[in-house]
């Protein structure tokens, strides 16, 4: 299974994050790449330090592609370009930050690091996951994915954002 996490916090050329992200499910679905399922978009306050930055928006997506683990992140950050990305500090505020965080459990430490260094204590990565891979299972924890949800602490806020009337 191939997942890839999608954020943003800045509006870039749409009108808010949540825009960008539904821009992003239709671009990530081309040519090379297959979206064969998608989560909601959630939204959470920045992590690790939630008063600095505006609010983010979320998604986790399952893709189908012939591109290997590298092609792919090379792909990823061409689409993040594309949506204004402009790489600063770690952390910074982003139109859009699309991260590998598996690719068919594979475990390596190389371009790119798999799975994703930083995604097991990540709310806002675990939550739109569990809906659409409730079986998945962390490579190298080897913990559910609803088991790393009961071990975020009790003040995480991350919630689906209502869809537009
Ligand atoms: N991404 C980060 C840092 N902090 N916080 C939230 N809520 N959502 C993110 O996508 C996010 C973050 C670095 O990639
Ligand atoms: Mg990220
Ligand atoms: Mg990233």
């Amino acid at each position: 299974m191939i997942l890839v996490a999608l954020g943003a916090n800045l509006p870039g050329k749409f009108a808010s994050p949540a825009d960008a992200i539904e821009a992003a499910f239709g671009e990530l679905d081309r040519v090379e790449l297959r979206v064969v399922a998608r989560s909601r978009i959630y939204e959470s306050p920045p992590w690790p330090q939630p008063s600095t930055q505006p609010w983010y928006a979320n998604a986790v997506v399952r893709l189908e592609t012939e591109l290997g683990p590298e092609a792919l992140l090379a792909h990823l950050h061409g689409v993040e370009r594309e949506f204004g990305r402009v790489r600063g500090v770690l952390n910074a505020a982003r139109t859009l930050d699309l991260d590998l965080i598996d690719y068919d459990g594979k475990v390596q430490d190389g371009t790119p690091i798999l799975p994703h260094p930083r995604m097991a204590d990540r709310a806002f990565v675990l939550y739109p996951l569990a809906e659409i891979a409730p079986d998945w299972r962390h490579p190298v924890l080897h913990r559910s994915v609803s088991d790393l949800i009961a071990g975020l602490p009790p003040e995480t806020i991350c919630r689906p954002i209502p869809p537009k009337a």
